[in-house]
């Protein structure tokens, strides 16, 4: 009889012991598995990587801004119109055009993004009016008119859109929100009060990638040697692909030419 029981008692706590583990195990494998999907690229030191620089260029009529008519809270916005989608062109060098190249699983670390990729809402603008941020982090959207924002951010698939988060903001406040593209990194950035603000980003899921300067030349480094695909998107000129394979150390020169 007291055998019996010593093997029940046993039994029992071998029962107990498989619950608690069960209980300890199962979340945080869980929570492994979606940080993982969560952010596929890896960061690993790359040695001898090469680098791809070049230079976007824009040949014929530069497109002119669209002007938009301000009738709601023209106080904050201090004016009656006002010019969305500027290209900037100097001579024949285009601006703020993001080049990059998709899908690579590892390579070198994130860069720093300004203020962390902070979006700022004054004076009834979404400022800077394009932007890159990374893919599965928060960013902080910052509302500092007198006024109430309806943030609403659409991600962007060929001429359709889906939209990510649509969120109304009073006056002087901070969200943090992020941005779960699914099939493009393009965002387009509107407010449901104001329909005269307009914003782009760019949601990198790697860290290569460049944005062009007054130049409108670009530079990415520390590529582990492959075969890529390297992309150039500006929000309102559009985007041109090409395949490239670079080698260890190399430095290779391609630029990309839009023609309107
Ligand atoms: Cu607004």
């Amino acid at each position: 009889m007291r055998k019996k029981g010593m093997k029940h008692t046993l039994r029992f706590l071998l029962f107990l012991l498989t619950i608690i583990s069960l209980l300890f195990v199962i979340p945080s494998s869980w929570t492994a598995q979606s940080a993982t999907k969560a952010k596929t690229y890896k960061v690993k030191p790359v040695k001898n990587g090469a680098a791809i620089s070049g230079t976007v260029f824009f040949k014929g009529q530069v497109p002119k801004p669209k002007v938009l008519t301000i009738v709601k809270d023209k106080e904050v916005a201090n004016a009656d119109t006002r010019e969305v989608d500027v290209v900037v062109v100097n001579d024949v060098h285009l601006a703020e055009a993001v080049v990059y190249l998709a899908k690579v699983k590892a390579g070198k670390e994130w860069p720093e993004l300004t203020e962390n990729g902070m979006i700022v809402q004054r004076g009834a603008r979404f400022l800077p009016k394009s932007r890159v941020v990374h893919k599965g982090v928060r960013v902080e959207i910052k509302n500092m008119d007198p006024i109430m924002h309806n943030i609403h951010s659409y991600e962007q698939i060929g001429r359709a859109r889906r939209t990510l988060f649509n969120r109304g903001q009073p006056q002087n406040s901070r969200i943090k929100m992020e941005f779960k593209v699914k099939k493009t990194p393009f965002v387009k950035l509107e407010c449901d009060k104001h329909d005269y603000m307009h914003g782009y980003l760019f949601v990198a899921s790697n860290p290569y990638y460049s944005v062009t300067g007054k130049d409108g030349a670009f530079s990415i480094t520390e590529i582990p040697p492959g075969t890529y695909t390297l992309s150039v998107w500006h929000p309102v000129i559009g985007k041109k692909k090409t395949k490239i394979t670079v080698t260890a150390g190399q430095r290779v020169t391609n630029d990309f030419t839009f023609e309107k």
